[in-house]
């Protein structure tokens, strides 16, 4: 079973001082240590930007895959190998922008991963340019005063919620406790999870300051909020202002993509012998 020791980090954290990924990653290791699997049974799949460089920070098996595309191969991975507990690593650009038609779709599969949306609301790896979440009105490198940003942001979400996710819930990288809880539920969720992690990039984006998410985030209670009312799920994702709600927004069980896919008897495509003379006559069919 994985060890707080074990985990690294492998080589040189190159983040900013004081960014909220530092408590993302604090906050995954934990998780990890907490799930109780060993090694070759955690798989961590990242898109481009500061927060897809986490797999470089973990002592675990990793694809820093392409712009938006962590979603594809984390699905097949998940597929080939259900031992596999696969966690996938974006920001709001990766998974929001280029990414969201793969976010929409791992979710209506309802593909058994967890998916950790690092939402600073900027692009941080290219300097501050607006993202998907920036706030409407927001001036950044790319969205000059007067107006701003000129556009609504992708509320992640609702966004995840009607697109089918089967467990959807918000964090904060200032609660390493409530992050780990969270990321532990998602990773064991039998379906496809989406966590919103709310992560000030104190270099990029000025209005989201840690003070900003201190001062307004509050943990939803179970009387509060029925986490199996998709309508009131999707109500709550709207929340937000003065007060931020954290926690369980949604959770169902629902078939997964694992389970109604065909699988080899011998338990997955990963060990799965494959016969070279019927392959090759495929081939050969498709140069004819
Ligand atoms: C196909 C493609 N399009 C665009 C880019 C440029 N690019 C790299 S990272 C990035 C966005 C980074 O922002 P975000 O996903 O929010 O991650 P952060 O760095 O803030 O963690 C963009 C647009 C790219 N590398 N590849
Ligand atoms: S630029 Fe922002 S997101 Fe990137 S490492 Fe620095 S603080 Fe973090």
């Amino acid at each position: 079973m994985v060890e707080m020791n074990d985990l690294g980090p492998p080589t040189e954290i190159q983040w900013c001082p004081g960014c909220g990924n530092f408590g993302i990653l604090r906050a995954l290791k934990k998780a990890l240590v907490n799930l109780g699997q060993p090694a070759h049974n955690i798989f961590l799949v990242s898109g481009i930007g500061q927060s897809g460089k986490t797999p470089h920070f973990i002592d675990l098996n990793g694809f820093h895959t392409l712009h938006g595309r962590a979603v594809p191969i984390a699905t097949g991975a998940a597929v080939s190998n259900p031992n596999l507990h696969v966690i996938v690593h974006g920001g709001d650009g990766d998974l929001l922008g280029e990414g969201l038609g793969h976010l929409l779709h791992g979710a209506r599969r309802n593909v058994d991963i967890a998916v950790l949306i690092h939402n600073n609301g900027i692009y941080g790896l290219t300097k501050g340019q607006y993202s998907p979440t920036t706030p409407h009105g927001q001036v950044t490198k790319t969205s000059p005063p007067p107006s701003g940003v000129p556009m609504e942001p992708v509320n992640p979400l609702a966004q995840a919620i009607v697109g089918g996710a089967t467990f959807v819930a918000r964090s904060f990288a200032g609660d390493i406790d409530h992050l780990t809880d969270i990321i532990l539920k998602a990773v064991k969720h039998e379906g496809f999870a989406v966590v919103e992690i709310l992560q000030p990039c104190v270099v990029f984006n000025k209005v989201w300051t840690w003070d900003f998410f201190n001062e307004r985030v509050y943990q939803i209670s179970d009387d509060e909020h029925d986490s199996s009312n998709k309508a009131k799920a999707i109500q709550l994702a709207f929340e937000w202002g003065d007060r931020i709600p954290l926690g369980i927004f949604y959770a169902e069980q629902r078939r997964t993509l694992q389970r109604d896919l065909y699988l080899p008897e011998d338990g997955g495509l990963y060990n799965h012998q494959s016969n070279l003379e019927e392959l090759q006559d495929i081939i050969d069919d498709m140069l004819i």
